[in-house]
């Protein structure tokens, strides 16, 4: 999918702060202008493919009526205590047409049970059973590490119940998870990046490991967490000096989409439960940068086996070449570079390793009327589903 957004929204939006200690009084929250159609919006406008909602942050507090605590919008005077963002966000996203998934803390500042592991094993599963239950089919599961370094959960008893409720999300970086953590907040992937691993680092908080479940299939893609605004998930006044650049944006885009893996930005609705404009302007910018440089490819083919070529009708400028391994078949390439053709000779442009679901490699313009894809190391056949040479 290569694009999911992320929205951080909760009782730290209303009080300037990160993580909550989950006393703030339910009083403050009231998005008094909340549109969650418009966030939707704004990220399939943008070309995302999926939404993480964070249902509960660290703090506790319950962005839908759930029955395990007063402590949740049902306490507050947002609609008279009548309102359920989920719902409304998960609504947005069917109409949209856009997949949906919940994030939901297992670290739990709030809740009085929080110390008793059975208490809270109880009150968790409640509580992701609504969520899993209650609206719709989800994309994916967002367990946090945060905060649980040390601590025991159910694991088996809380996946148990996303493959019953919903066998087709992803689980992310804990129990059995299905898609891991890259293991920054920096939007990047190290290249290479494959997508079978053993463990993924629990949280930016520790230097434990997770600790997944031995059945755990060894294929778990990585997915790159980022805020638009620099180490900011929640919305903060006047910080709009936070706001990532549109180069360090496009540079995230390169080495994350473009090391394989899948971008997951985060953009914070404000206290009023709207987008602010100058981040949906920076988004909006990126976004038409990145469709700029890779909507139109000069040439493109696919193919099978140890030497690809794309042929340009005639010499034209190249400096950029995406390409695409059909991952449905394993990341069988290990090895390979990329050539193009001068005067009967071949100048090699890059040497990589995965190309995996996507690659893209830039290099210095060069004018050819040819490029050569040389797999030199793979473990089976080669099915390159996609070899693209761009100009930008
Ligand atoms: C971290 C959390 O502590 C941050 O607040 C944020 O939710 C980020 C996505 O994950 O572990």
């Amino acid at each position: 999918m290569e694009l999911g957004m992320f929205f951080h929204f909760g009782i730290n939006t209303f009080c300037d702060q990160e993580w909550g200690k989950g006393q703030d009084s339910p009083q403050l929250f009231n998005p008094t202008e909340f549109n969650a159609r418009e966030w939707v919006r704004t990220a399939k406008h943008a070309g995302f493919a999926y939404v993480i909602l964070t249902a509960k942050h660290h703090d506790g507090f319950c962005l839908w009526p759930t029955k395990t605590t007063d402590y949740s919008v049902k306490s507050s005077p947002w609609k008279n205590g009548q309102g359920d963002v989920v719902r409304e966000v998960a609504d947005a996203c069917e109409q949209e047409g856009i997949r949906f998934g919940v994030y939901l803390s297992p670290w739990d500042l709030h809740e009085p049970c929080y110390p008793d592991k059975e208490a809270y094993d109880n009150f968790y599963t409640e509580q992701l059973t609504e969520l899993l239950t209650q609206y719709g089919p989800l994309v994916e599961v967002w367990f946090d590490g945060a905060g649980s370094h040390g601590r025991e959960y159910d694991w088996r008893r809380i996946i148990g119940l996303v493959k019953q409720y919903q066998p087709d999300a992803m689980v992310f970086n804990m129990g059995i998870p299905t898609i891991r953590w890259v293991g920054n907040e920096d939007g990047v992937a190290p290249y290479p990046c494959w997508n079978t691993a053993e463990s993924a680092k629990l949280s930016m908080y520790t230097n434990d490991m997770a600790t997944w479940l031995p059945e755990t299939p060894k294929w778990v893609p990585a997915e790159c967490d980022v805020p638009i605004r620099t180490n900011r998930w929640f919305w903060h006044p006047n910080d709009e000096h936070t706001l990532r650049t549109l180069d360090n944006l496009i540079d995230i885009y390169y080495r994350s989409v473009g090391h394989g893996c899948n971008l997951l930005l985060n953009l914070a609705p404000n206290d009023r439960g709207r987008l602010d404009d100058i981040d949906v302007n920076r988004l909006n910018e990126f976004m038409n940068e990145i469709k700029r440089r890779f909507s139109n490819p000069i040439a493109s083919t696919s193919g099978e086996g140890d030497a690809i070529l794309l042929t340009f009708e005639t010499a034209i400028e190249v400096n950029h070449v995406v390409l695409m391994e059909a991952i449905t078949e394993g990341e069988r390439v290990r090895s390979y570079v990329l050539e193009a053709e001068q005067e009967g000779q071949w100048i090699e442009l890059v040497q990589g390793s995965a190309i995996d679901h996507k690659k893209i490699d830039k290099f210095e313009t060069i004018c050819t009327k040819q490029i050569r894809l040389r797999v030199t190391t793979s473990v089976d056949t080669a099915v390159i589903r996609n070899f693209e040479a761009y100009y930008c």
